[in-house]
């Protein structure tokens, strides 16, 4: 890790850093941007190589979360939080997770609600309930606490939506007979795929876990091993694991005509875009894609919408690729340079009066 790469090439406002000598663990917050509102983005707790990488990883999330936000249209920025756990969540006692989620309450106090956060790979509505206890900064609370329940249903509707408009796109029409590759089942994989089944896919399924592949494979769908994924021909990639599965080298060779999926981060790196575009590989940009998860969070707790009102808006989510589609075609552009600017032109109609 080349740490001066943390310090320069990023555009964001703010980036925090702890480090608890009590759990080991260290704790990042990035805000990107406030532009359009209080920063938001949720919490991931997970084990990394270096703390720099922690801090690089949230800042990009970040970067992505200010995009995400300004084209769902909702009056928040873009923030992330990362934690670098000692070791896995599933290895750490309760009484030393109970210390990290203190501490990380502890820090989000601090921005005072310049960031909100909640859920994502790692934590969960459980842990949302717990640092809710000592700070206001949260959402995605359990039912029971209160909260507006899992934002899975609605993060795999929206991918599902942009799913359908990347094989109207590519030119594979609907769903019925296309071979959909899900690659990751958790709870927003395992969802978008039985979407594509009950929709009549040949269904393709990679995760690490065999026991989430099961229940999909009793059903007829093909198994594809997690190291085939980006060399399995299909006609839609929908990629819902961990980020950087397409780098530019992945994005030369492989063999679909669309890729739609659920992971933050899809693209490994700056050329992939521009190689997808030269290879006519239909790419729907994660930021859009997977905005089902922020809608319905704002959507049921800040801006006071009903479940059936987060639905709608999330289904919006189908257009937006459209136009995003429509927009790089006319311009010659890739589709994530031209969602990209899309959200730019966003953001800069936001009134001015900060400094951000
Ligand atoms: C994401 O879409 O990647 C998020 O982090 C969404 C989100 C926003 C606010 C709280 C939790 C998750």
């Amino acid at each position: 890790m080349d740490h001066h790469a943390v310090a320069k090439d990023w555009a964001g406002e703010l980036t925090a850093v702890r480090h608890d000598e009590k759990t080991g663990a260290h704790f990042v917050i990035a805000v990107h941007s406030t532009r359009l509102g209080p920063a938001t983005g949720g919490t991931r707790a997970m084990v990394y190589p270096d703390v720099a990488d922690a801090v690089v990883d949230a800042r990009r999330l970040a970067g992505a979360m200010t995009y995400k936000t300004a084209l769902a249209g909702l009056p928040m920025g873009g923030g992330k939080s990362v934690i670098a756990l000692p070791a896995p969540r599933a290895e750490l006692d309760s009484a030393t997770w109970r210390r990290i989620l203190d501490v990380h309450a502890a820090n989000l106090q601090l921005f005072n609600g310049s960031f909100w956060t909640g859920p994502d790979v790692g934590t969960e509505s459980a842990d949302m309930d717990v640092l809710r206890r000592s700070t206001d900064y949260v959402f995605g609370r359990s039912p029971e606490a209160g909260g507006p329940g899992s934002s899975a249903e609605n993060t795999a509707v929206g991918v599902f939506a942009a799913v359908r408009a990347a094989a109207r796109e590519a030119g594979c029409g609907e769903l019925a007979g296309l071979r959909v590759l899900v690659s990751g089942l958790g709870a927003v994989g395992s969802r978008v795929a039985e979407f594509a089944r009950e929709a009549g896919a040949r269904l393709m399924v990679a995760d690490i876990a065999d026991d989430r592949c099961a229940p999909f494979a009793e059903q007829g769908a093909r198994l594809v091993p997690v190291d085939e994924v980006t060399t399995t021909e299909c006609d839609l990639l929908v990629p819902c694991a961990t980020g950087g599965l397409i780098t530019e080298q992945v994005a030369e060779t492989v063999p679909c005509a669309a890729i739609a999926g659920a992971a933050n981060n899809i693209l490994g790196d700056d050329a992939a875009a521009e190689v997808l575009r030269r290879r006519g590989i239909c790419y729907a940009p994660d930021f859009v894609t997977n905005a089902g998860g922020v809608i319905h969070l704002v959507g049921r707790e800040i801006l006071g919408w009903s479940a059936d009102e987060v639905l709608a808006r999330v289904q919006e989510i189908g257009q937006t690729v459209e136009t995003i589609f429509k927009t790089a075609s006319t311009q010659d552009i890739s589709t994530d340079a031209a969602a990209r600017q899309l959200a730019e032109s966003n953001l800069a109609a936001a009134p001015p009066g900060r400094v951000s």
